[in-house]
């Protein structure tokens, strides 16, 4: 088993931090501890405010997704929350398998009760009295520990048929992967759920409106429901005064790779990607280049450490905040080789469902490693088609964006072109 979540946090005690300021902090088993943190709080205000007050305290903060894609969270509690079909339910995905993505795993170990009580509010706002916590089956701790925490709040009157004695009703259930990456896909988590093979579905209809047992389902990443306690302590302006317009608040970076002091590092959005690699002590070596938004990312060069670690700025320098991924390379590492391995993870983690992913992610991985052996331009031209057909034609993100970080291996570093390859 892994070292537990505090070691994976180096900033660990900061009092700036926001999101994981009681990890290592609190002992993670005991809600007097939490409360005592100023744990509850934020269920307190929610009921103060009702349902549709929550909602816009997280619309007006302007709270986006944080597993990959950034769509607006009260946008989706609000659709939820109107859809007359009932019952409602509440999916949170822990399934956490982006390589180089660890960070839900540090709050679910180190501050479990806040996720349980982010849930409670979101099953609250949204009209659910039943929510599934999906955790990726390779972290046993994370697991035992959500469910010491699921068991004490129940035992306490924080989950049930009347949380805190304010006559709404909610729980939770533990749900396990089974080591697919797929099953991290909202709409295959919901195959897992019901019992069936974890493939995804065709969207529309979206999960708001048909999700979970064909009911309307709200499905949010770990981290962006931690987001919502500061919201309703602190308030939405407070909340959306950190971070840029287009993405506000803080956001939980994986930094790994040849880096000095790899972890989880909270930063405010809009920190630049150099200051975020010089809190992680830099390169071991000479800096060669910065895989952002995991597998499906692309990546930036040496000269771009001024991006700003922001969902827009990302876009606009040609990668993708993604979920969070921050792989550092440098000049000891075979990018050829990482490329390989990228299309090897793909191949492996295809559902095989449709044609342009179980057909691409295989032709992508022999083109590679032909170009391992020799760069050739008919090969980079059959990359290039195929990585199209997946783009455009896959049913799911898996397949959709299988050939982003080789496209930006080849395009931006220049990764099997004549000169690379001397
Ligand atoms: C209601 C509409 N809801 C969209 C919802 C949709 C989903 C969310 C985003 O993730 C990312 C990719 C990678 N009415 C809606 C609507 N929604 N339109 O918004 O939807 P979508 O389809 O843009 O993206 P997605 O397929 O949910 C794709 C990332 O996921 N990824 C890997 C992630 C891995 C982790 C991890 O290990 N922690 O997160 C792989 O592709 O970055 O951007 O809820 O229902 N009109
Ligand atoms: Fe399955 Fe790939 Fe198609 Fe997604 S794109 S449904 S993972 S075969």
């Amino acid at each position: 088993e892994e070292p537990p979540a505090e070691h994976a946090v180096p900033q660990a005690g900061d009092p700036s931090l926001v999101l994981l300021r009681r990890v290592g902090a609190v002992d993670p088993a005991s809600l007097d501890d939490y409360r005592a943190a100023g744990g509850y709080a934020a269920l307190r205000e929610a009921v103060r405010l009702g349902p549709a007050g929550v909602i816009r305290e997280v619309l007006e903060a302007g709270l986006v997704g944080r597993g990959g894609a950034a769509f607006p969270t009260g946008r989706k509690w609000d659709a939820t929350a109107r859809q007359p079909d009932h019952p409602h339910y509440l999916v949170c995905n822990a399934d956490e398998s982006e390589p180089g993505t660890f960070k839900d795993r540090v709050v679910m170990e180190g501050d479990p009760y806040a996720l349980v009580e982010a849930m409670t509010i979101a099953g609250y706002a949204t009209g659910c009295r039943k929510g599934y916590l999906y955790i990726r089956g390779e972290y046993p701790r994370a697991i035992r520990r959500m469910t010491h925490a699921i068991a004490v709040a129940r035992s306490r009157g924080l989950l049930g048929d009347d949380v805190m004695g304010q006559g709404f009703a909610f729980d939770i259930e533990i749900r396990r992967g089974a080591g697919a990456y797929i099953c991290g896909e909202e709409t295959a988590i919901f195959n897992s759920i019901e019992g069936y093979r974890g493939e995804p579905r065709t969207k529309p209809p979206f999960p708001v409106e048909k999700g979970l047992f064909g009911k309307p389902t709200v499905v949010n990443n770990v981290e962006t429901l931690v987001n919502v306690l500061p919201i309703l302590t602190g308030g939405a302006a407070a909340y959306a005064a950190t971070g840029t317009a287009g993405s506000t608040g803080t956001k939980l970076f994986c930094v790994s790779g040849t880096v000095a002091r790899p972890g989880v590092y909270e930063v405010p959005f809009g920190a630049t990607l150099r200051e975020l690699l010089a809190l992680a002590g830099g390169a071991t070596g000479t800096l060669r280049a910065v895989l952002l938004g995991g597998a499906a990312g692309g990546f930036v060069r040496p000269d771009e450490l001024d991006v700003p670690l922001t969902f827009e700025g990302t876009r606009a320098a040609g990668t993708v905040l993604g979920s969070g991924v921050v792989l550092v390379l440098d000049d000891s590492v075979d990018l050829a080789r990482i490329l390989l391995r990228i299309a090897e993870f793909f191949r492996d983690e295809s559902c095989g469902q449709c044609v342009p992913c179980r057909v691409g992610t295989v032709r992508q991985e022999e083109a590679l490693h032909r170009l391992r052996r020799r760069p050739s331009d008919g090969d980079l031209a059959l990359l290039r088609e195929v990585g199209r057909a997946m783009r455009d034609a896959s049913i799911c993100g898996l397949g959709q964006t299988a050939w982003n970080a080789v496209e930006s291996a080849i395009d931006r570093l220049g990764v099997f072109s004549p000169s690379e390859a001397s």
